[in-house]
């Protein structure tokens, strides 16, 4: 039977806005305003925000089943997200009325806001591309539905001591979450470990310790429409059968341990995107999110479905990197032993269904696990794998007769030491599409790690280039900026993004520069107050801001920035005559905990940053902040506020990079190698308007096979010996001088696997040109709009439009 009842959509106005925002607060917060505090009115505003969303997102998802539309499954293990309020005001278009309805009861909406724990369930840009893509998703109503991990703990909180990184608990989930709906209902058995037994044709796995998920909503608003989508993150529960047995053998303290152990599957992010830690619970993650998204997948598809012929044609799951790659024996496990569907008819059904991102070629991040840890943990899966790599190398056998190494590089156990699954083989081999994140890196995929599979499947690859989401990264984090394009020409850019070309003869229009660098100038002002307020530091805002902000890597090169910032703190000392274009050096990034030369690297921008900073004969010239506790909140600050975005990793090793894209959408030039996605953008916003140095990736691939020699380098060039000699030997820290002696040997003495010596003499030169230009403003601003202006193939919207088009098949739902 179906009940149909009668609600109040709620209202919009000021009026209707006050009243909502103070029932929250009285009824549902159980606060007196008299005595209410920032965060009792965030929760309040968020929960009437709440209201006008949920509508929508009940509309859509009864539309999508009535539709009956191809779902696309987002897996990721990771979702940097952010803030939710503010980016929510944004889509329903309410920030200005809801302002308005606090300032009438005496609040300040931009104070509550501050208030918002970030929701940093993600390491950096993997998982920042994945809450762009949810975003954009929503915003074009693709039938999106997300699946990840709701950890206790998300990325680490970085704190600097005495010039060092130490990391605390991100408690995100200690205060009140409105935002999330938790849906008690769906809990789904995870199990893990036992054996497999075989009866006739059909596959038990028995005896096993069993995990519950439960399932946590969040509606993904979409930008200026009706459509929404739902992201899932599941938390683990001690299965309650486990709890009882021990309960009522009166065993307490075990049948506590053992909650405890269960339920440590979703306790932390792991603070690391490039190499494996705590290895079985990582693998106990990644099994765990996956088993539960697959069984809720299916759940969803039989309640519109007697049968699994349509299965493919309604289902497209996407593996966002190698972290969820066990969907894929789950996939068939469940159509096999719970749903007796025969091997190839779920086989048919899993290839077809599945895609697969790669975000790096980087061989420490490409996941392999150990045979006897997966036949521990996952018998039933380790047998699937092995029976999809005799049929996968039995056609390649015949494909490729004779060539049996081959055989043994594509098979998706490696034999070489000890047995490991190789689990982006597994990826490449179920997917129908594999795909890169930008051409170079696309094409590098092609040639180098999956040079044997592009071989044998040359018609699953592609690239899909990423993107951002303008609304965030602009009209949120850069009002100014998104106020006086809109004054120009519309606000539909953000939707159209490739309507930014339309600000191209602007440039031409001194006034408009003016007002350009004036909303440059406020952005820069709110980052000296940041600064201010929570460094104690005064920088000017007439300084070229020189920006790095990312993850902390060897590959990213932070040193060498570093080696140019004290190239010129010793060129300011010899020359205190010189004019020279003051600038602040900004870094913020997040090390990860056992990466010990990351960590190293922070402290010495810190030694360095001190030294400069404290050195009167320097002054302004030159200072160096590190701001840390990097986070999207902290980046909607400093992006809007740069002048220059540095860019400067390895060419050939940044698969694509999208804090590129953010900078130049934001007005910022670009110095950058020939990398990732900087050459793309560099095509786009034309190669007079970006600053390009350094060697190419087959320059850099050269090198590394014939002659390379640092130590040739250091000695012959005067500048860099100098700046070298003084790191080496303590001049940054004469507490400990022998502090830094191992980057020194890094780059000198042990290869400069990222070469660095290789390149610093063309970036040194290039930030002369840099300097060059700052000094002529209008020039400067000039080439910045054009960076805006063409940045809109950069939107997440056309690698959405993408990934629907060449990879899932999936249209949009009609509402
Ligand atoms: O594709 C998103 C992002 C790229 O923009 C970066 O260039 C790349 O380094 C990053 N990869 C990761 C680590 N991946 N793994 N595993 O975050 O992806």
């Amino acid at each position: 039977m179906t009940v149909s009842f009668e609600y109040d959509s709620p209202g919009n106005d000021t009026e209707a806005l006050k009243q909502a925002i103070a029932n929250k607060l009285v009824f549902f917060i159980g606060k007196d305003p008299i005595v209410a505090q920032p965060k009792d009115w965030l929760n309040a505003t968020f929960l009437a925000v709440r209201d006008r969303l949920v509508e929508r997102w009940m509309r859509t998802t009864r539309a999508q089943y009535s539709q009956d539309l191809k779902r696309v499954y987002y897996l990721s293990m990771e979702f940097l997200i952010g803030r939710a309020l503010s980016n929510a005001l944004l889509a329903l278009e309410l920030f200005e009325p809801v302002k308005a309805a606090l300032d009438e009861m005496g609040v300040d909406l931009n104070e509550i806001l501050d208030h918002e724990p970030d929701a940093a369930l993600g390491n950096g840009g993997l998982g920042r591309l994945a809450a762009c893509f949810l975003d954009s998703m929503a915003t074009m109503g693709v039938p999106g539905f997300a699946y990840g991990i709701r950890y206790d703990f998300g990325m680490f909180k970085q704190r600097i001591i005495d010039g060092q990184q130490v990391e605390a608990p991100d408690t995100w989930l200690s205060a009140l979450n409105v935002w999330e709906f938790p849906r008690d209902e769906t809990q789904y058995v995870v199990q893990f470990g036992g054996r497999i037994e075989n009866t006739g044709n059909t596959v038990h796995w028995l005896d096993t310790q069993d995990v519950l998920a439960m399932a946590y909503d969040y509606i993904i608003p979409g930008y200026q429409t009706t459509a929404t989508n739902t992201l899932r993150l599941w938390s683990a529960r001690a299965s309650r059968s486990i709890n009882l047995h021990m309960f009522n053998q009166g065993d307490y303290f075990a049948a506590v341990e053992e909650k405890n152990h269960s339920e440590n599957v979703s306790r932390v992010l792991y603070p690391d995107d490039s190499t494996q830690h705590g290895k079985e619970l990582r693998l106990r993650q990644e099994y765990f999110f996956v088993s539960a998204s697959l069984q809720d997948i299916l759940h969803r598809y039989l309640f519109t479905h007697e049968d699994f012929n349509q299965l493919s044609d309604k289902t497209a799951i996407h593996l966002n990197d190698t972290h969820p790659v066990l969907a894929v024996p789950e996939l068939m496990r469940l159509l096999m032993d719970e749903f007796h569907l025969d091997w190839d008819t779920a086989w048919g059904h899993t290839q077809k269904i599945f895609s697969y991102t790669n975000h790096t070629l980087m061989s420490e991040a490409l996941e392999t696990w150990p045979v006897e840890m997966f036949a521990h943990l996952l018998p039933r899966h380790l047998k699937i794998i092995f029976d999809i790599n005799e049929r996968f190398l039995a056609e390649v056998k015949q494909r490729f007769a004779g060539d049996d190494a081959l055989i043994s590089r594509v098979s998706l156990v490696d034999e070489s030491g000890e047995r490991k699954i190789r689990m982006a083989y597994i990826a490449v081999v179920a997917s129908h599409k594999v795909n890169g994140v930008s051409a170079l890196h696309s094409q590098l995929m092609k040639s180098t790690i999956f040079a044997d599979f592009a071989r044998i499947y040359p018609e699953r690859f592609t690239n899909v280039t990423n993107g951002i989401t303008p609304r965030r990264w602009l009209a949120q984090a850069n009002r100014p900026l998104a106020a006086l394009i809109d004054d120009k020409i519309g606000k539909t850019w953000r939707v159209n993004l490739d309507e930014l070309a339309e600000l191209k003869p602007w440039a031409e229009d001194e006034d408009f520069i003016n007002c350009f660098m004036a909303a440059k100038r406020q952005n820069k002002q709110r980052l000296v107050r940041y600064i201010a307020t929570h460094l104690g530091g005064v920088v000017s805002p007439d300084a070229l801001f020189d920006v790095q902000v990312k993850r902390i890597h060897e590959y990213k090169r932070q040193l060498l920035n570093l080696l140019h910032v004290i190239a010129r703190y010793q060129y300011i000392l010899k020359n205190p005559d010189a004019a020279i274009v003051p600038r602040v050096v900004i870094f913020s990034g997040k090390a990860a905990s056992a990466y010990k030369t990351a960590k190293l690297l922070i402290h010495l921008i810190n030694d360095v940053g001190s030294k400069i900073n404290h050195d009167t004969r320097v002054g302004d010239k030159l200072k160096v902040v590190f701001i840390p506790n990097y986070s999207v909140s902290l980046a909607e600050i400093i992006i809007p506020a740069a002048d220059l975005s540095e860019q400067i990793s390895t060419a050939g090793t940044e698969a694509s990079g999208t804090g590129n894209m953010k900078f130049a959408l934001n007005g910022a030039l670009t110095i950058g190698t020939l990398d990732g996605a900087n050459i793309e953008i560099g095509q786009a916003v034309g190669a007079d308007n970006i600053f390009i140095f350094g060697n190419n990736s087959d320059d850099v691939q050269r090198l590394r096979q014939e002659s390379y020699n640092p130590r040739a380098i250091y000695e012959a060039d005067p500048i860099l010996h100098e700046v070298l000699n003084s790191i080496a030997s303590g001049v940054f820290s004469p507490d400990e001088p022998e502090r830094y002696r191992v980057l020194f040997d890094l780059l000198v003495n042990w290869g400069d696997h990222y070469q660095l010596l290789a390149d610093f003499a063309d970036y040194v030169k290039v930030q002369g040109k840099v300097d060059a230009l700052y000094l002529k403003p209008l020039e400067w601003h000039k080439k910045a709009l054009f960076n805006v202006a063409g940045m809109g193939r950069f939107s997440s919207d056309r690698s959405i439009s993408e990934y629907a088009r060449k990879i899932w098949n999936s249209s949009s739902v009609k509402l």
